[in-house]
């Protein structure tokens, strides 16, 4: 069993529950969900121009080996109706791997740890509640280390759970 982290995003529809589906649907045989953080409400990065987005981060542990779990998140994705129009437009559900384990991979399907994650806060403050001490296998910083040199972002924690 490897322990995992992924990120959840919504900003379509309704956000809340298309978080809970997700987490619902992950849970497998292969895969459990250890930890859940908070909901958070976030202003879109990258492309603006789009509604807010509910995030949060789940910890998980598994049989599968990564590309399985990719194409498991891909798969829910899928069964959710997600649509790819727009590149990091608008979409009601995205699962990204952010960790698998230690590992380092770096394929043309999957590049791990997720690449943009050290500059969003919309990933490492959900990540830095549930695992405030993991630390990144390639330059060792910590998910609190790493926020702390982040400027703010429009984020906020919710009082939900999902
Ligand atoms: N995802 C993106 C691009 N921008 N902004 C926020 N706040 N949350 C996201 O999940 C997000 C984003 C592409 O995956
Ligand atoms: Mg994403
Ligand atoms: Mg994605």
């Amino acid at each position: 069993m490897k322990t995992a982290f992924l990120a959840l995003g919504s900003n379509i529809g309704d956000r809340e529950a298309n978080l809970r589906d997700a987490v619902n649907r992950l849970e497998s045989d292969e895969i459990g969900v250890l930890r859940r953080s908070s909901v958070y409400e976030t202003a879109p990065q990258e492309l603006l121009d789009q509604p807010w987005f509910l995030n949060a981060v789940v910890q998980i542990e598994t049989s599968l080996f990564p590309m399985q779990l990719l194409q498991r998140v891909r798969e829910i994705e899928r069964q959710m109706g997600r649509q790819r129009v727009t590149p990091k437009g608008p979409r009601n559900i995205d699962i990204d791997v952010l960790f698998y384990g230690r590992s380092v991979i770096a394929t043309a399907e999957l590049v791990v740890p997720h690449p943009r994650m050290t500059q969003r806060r919309f990933v490492l403050e959900p990540l830095a509640e549930i695992a405030p001490d993991f630390r990144h296998p390639v330059t060792g910083k910590t998910a609190s280390e790493m926020l702390a040199g982040l400027e703010p972002q429009g984020t906020r924690r919710l009082s939900i759970t999902f």
